[in-house]
Order: structure tokens, then sequence, then C-alpha cells
């Protein structure tokens, strides 16, 4: 059963929240073996991304829309939810490719507010060893944009911000079963280390708001903006409705 104790206020305050086995041992393998087939059929973008597959496959929109995944969501953004965007990061075994320490929202100009978060469902079981994700608790205090910095060679995402190791000493490893989901706010610092393990890291990022709080210029977004729960908003004509 999955854990929906998660009290809202406490994630006002990290930033960061864990739900343990959001999905059941057959979805776990059936999300695998999606991954799989794309890598096989290098659908990729790049060898180790691919990028907004619930655009262009309906099983991954299933997975986006699964009611389990949308409970633990709604029990910190409340019940009117979208869904903006997704990928998948994957790290291979022993592979260099790192995610420097940055937050979301940088990247996301067309998306405006403050409730937007990122749902990391962890498509293989992720530990310290294979470079689980990385997050500074408390990072997003304010919902400051932080300065950054062009990222270097092997790094996952573009621009890299820039921190002390002071800070650096607070990071919590988010350890996680394949199954289990954890969700940041879009202004939390993260990042991931290289897999040096015989292991693959595979996570797949889905970004979701409350239309309560924040909206998406359609004009501006390079995907359509699916409504999976609740009312749009009154800035979501734009919006494409994928309730079930
Ligand atoms: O998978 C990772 O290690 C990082 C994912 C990430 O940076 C993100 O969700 O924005």
């Amino acid at each position: 059963m999955i854990n929906l104790n998660v009290d809202p206020t406490r994630f006002a305050e990290t930033g960061y929240c864990l739900f343990p086995n959001v999905f059941s041992h057959v979805e776990v393998e059936s999300n695998r073996r999606l991954l799989d087939e794309a890598t096989d059929n290098n659908v990729l973008d790049g060898e180790n991304y691919l990028g907004e597959p619930h655009t262009k496959d309906d099983r991954w929109m299933t997975i986006c829309r699964n009611p389990r995944l949308l409970d633990a969501i709604e029990s910190i953004l409340g019940p009117n939810l979208i869904l903006v965007y997704s990928s998948v990061f994957i790290k291979p075994p022993n592979s260099v490719d790192f995610v420097p320490w940055h937050q979301d929202n940088t990247y996301w100009k067309a998306v405006h507010g403050t409730d937007v978060v990122t749902v990391w469902l962890a498509i293989d079981d992720a530990d310290t060893l294979n470079s689980a994700m990385k997050i500074i608790p408390g990072s997003h205090t304010g919902h400051r944009e932080m300065e950054t910095t062009p990222s270097a060679e092997n790094a996952m995402v573009s621009k890299t911000i820039e921190i002390t190791s002071e800070m650096e000493d607070t990071a919590v490893t988010l350890e996680m079963k394949a199954g289990s989901v954890s969700i940041h706010d879009s202004f939390i610092l993260h990042g991931s280390d290289a897999n040096l393990s015989d292991r693959r890291r595979a996570g797949y990022t889905i970004r979701y708001c409350s239309t309560d709080t924040a909206w998406v210029d359609v004009d501006l977004h390079p995907v359509p903006v699916y409504l999976v729960r609740g009312q749009a908003g009154s800035r979501g004509d734009g919006y494409t409705d994928c309730r079930l």
C-alpha cells in the first residue's frame, strides 16, 4: 500500500519527500521493459536521455496518469494538477555522465508560479553506489532563481549552480527501490554523481504543477500541457484534457 502520510507543511520546509512502492512489482517490470524497448530501438535523444516520451507513446502517458502516483502528488499539491514535461535520465553501468547541481525551474521559461514539482520515479533500484539523486533540503526556500555557469563535460544538464562545501555537506541521498517515487520542488538544488557501479540507474522524471498557483504559457511551451486531475484554472484554456 502506498504511504500517503506526508505532511504538506513539512514538504514546504524541506522541499522534497519520498513515497516508497507506489508502483507494484508487475508495474516495475513493465516500466523496465518499456525503457529497454526504447533503448533497444534507439529512440533515445542521445545515449542516456529520453525526452517527452508521454507525448509520443501512450504507455508512458499511462504512467504519468497512474492514480496512485496522482494521489501522492495531490497530497502535496492539492487536487488540480497539470503535467508539463517528462524525461528519462539513464545512467548506464560505469558511466562518466553526471548531473551537476541545478534548479529545474531554470530550464522552464514558460512555466510560472511556485507549486511546481518533479516526480522522480525509480525505474531501477537507486542507491549511493549507482548514483542516486542527491538533494539539499530547504534550498528552495524563498523560491530564488540562482546564478548559473555553463556545465562541464559529461554533464547531463547544461547549466550548473556552484555551491559551497558547507552546503554540499547537508545533501541527502534519495535511495529508492524501483517503483518508489520522490517529489521535489522545482527550486530545490539537486544533482547526481557518475555511476561507477556495474548496475544501470534510470529514473523517469515527470513534472507537474498545481493550477491553483502555477500556469504554463502554452504558446511558448514546446509540448502540450495536459490536465490530469481537477480543474484547469483561469489560465488553462490551452491545456489538453487528459483526466481519467
Ligand atoms: O536523474 C538524475 O540524477 C537527475 C534528475 C534531475 O536532475 C531532475 O529531475 O531534474
